[in-house]
């Protein structure tokens, strides 16, 4: 089976009560990019990928659809496999892992939908339908923080990651205990991500003033050679985000010991294809990590969730999704939600859910 056809289209996604605020980033409507895939056997796959605005990561929404038009004409031909479309994609254009990512989830649910296996089956096999997911904050007042954080733990979210930094330390160490005066010993775990805002001086004084706060500090700093600099001296475990880009990274990260697990987004890393790895490398020196994005709509919230389901239980730590962000969904019969802080593993072949393409227009670009 081999790509026939190959839309790109463009949609905006408003932040419900925006803005979403983190460290280096205040976002209002996120710019979404999808692919639409047609098989030479007449099957349909739907791929996405979305930036949270043009400062969180290195990936920008237009940059996106630049990338996929370079490489689409010669896509066109490709067996739809995930190896084959990667080697084909790494061809034609070197790194933009976060747009090839819309066209591997793209041939992972024509797979799915032409063999009738779902992609976590794919994927080699879920090992359950019920996923869990985590609520992560903005940053925001002490109070309000402590207080959201008591009404997610109700919802049931078993894990909630707080956003810090862009603002005076105290304040962040502030919301840390009161947030934990709220939920410390009701068995939800807490991340506090710093989204590359703080300074090293910033990390480990947070560290070495909340060392009975059992939180996870999740990409404190903006570079490696910070996180390599504050390992040393931190009473948390270390997870990286932002800065795992591609698979050496991340191979780099593990064989050094330089963190504890990884908060891990699907696109980023460039699809499910290399997403699998992670999840194999994590699985070899029991990590954990998260298996999420940035932002997106249903088709990237699927994709996360079949790929969720595939993890070992105990070294997941959860799937986020910006469904509680963003109003209405791609597929309204079959939406991919959280529901008691669960998301509902979604039926079917391919990712299990069937995009409504109107939604998005006119393509922006077919091949
Ligand atoms: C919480 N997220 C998954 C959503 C935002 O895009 C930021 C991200 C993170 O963990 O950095
Ligand atoms: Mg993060």
């Amino acid at each position: 089976m081999k790509i026939k056809e190959i839309h790109i289209y463009q949609h905006d996604l408003p932040v419900k009560s925006g803005p979403y605020t983190m460290a280096n980033a205040e976002v209002w409507a996120l710019d979404t990019t999808l692919v639409r895939i047609v098989t030479d056997s007449g099957v349909t796959g739907w791929g996405e990928t979305c930036p949270v605005g043009p400062t969180y990561a290195e990936a920008h929404a237009k940059g996106a659809r630049a990338a996929l038009m370079e490489m689409a004409p010669s896509m066109v031909g490709c067996e739809v496999l995930p190896l084959a479309a990667h080697r084909r994609m790494n061809s034609l254009l070197n790194g933009h892992n976060y747009a090839k990512a819309a066209v591997d989830i793209a041939v992972h649910d024509a797979l799915g939908k032409a063999t009738g296996l779902s992609v976590s089956d794919l994927l080699g096999g879920a090992v359950t339908d019920r996923v869990p997911s985590y609520y992560a904050t903005g940053v925001g007042a002490p109070d309000d923080i402590a207080q959201l954080a008591a009404d997610k733990q109700a919802e049931g979210y078993p894990r909630l990651q707080i956003k810090v930094g862009g603002r005076p330390v105290e304040i962040d160490i502030e919301t840390i205990r009161k947030v934990w005066e709220r939920i410390g010993g009701t068995g939800m775990r807490l991340a506090v991500d710093g989204n590359r805002g703080w300074t090293t001086r910033d990390a480990l004084r947070v560290s070495r003033e909340l060392p009975h706060i059992p939180f996870i500090m999740e990409q404190p700093c903006n570079t490696v050679d910070d996180l390599r600099k504050i390992r040393p001296q931190l009473h948390h475990a270390l997870f990286m985000d932002e800065n795992s880009v591609d698979l050496p990274t991340v191979i780099n990260a593990v064989g050094s010991e330089l963190v504890d697990g990884f908060g891990m987004k699907v696109t980023r890393i460039g699809g499910l294809q290399p997403m699998q790895t992670v999840r194999n490398i994590c699985e070899a020196r029991a990590l954990h990590h998260t298996c999420d994005d940035s932002w997106g709509g249903d088709i990237i919230a699927a994709a996360c969730t079949q790929m969720g389901a595939t993890v070992q239980p105990r070294l997941l730590e959860g799937v986020w999704l910006a469904q509680p962000y963003i109003e209405g969904h791609y597929d309204a019969e079959n939406p991919v939600q959280i529901k008691d802080g669960h998301i509902a593993l979604p039926k079917g072949a391919g990712l299990g859910i069937t995009p409504d393409a109107a939604q998005f227009g006119a393509p922006v670009a077919s091949f």
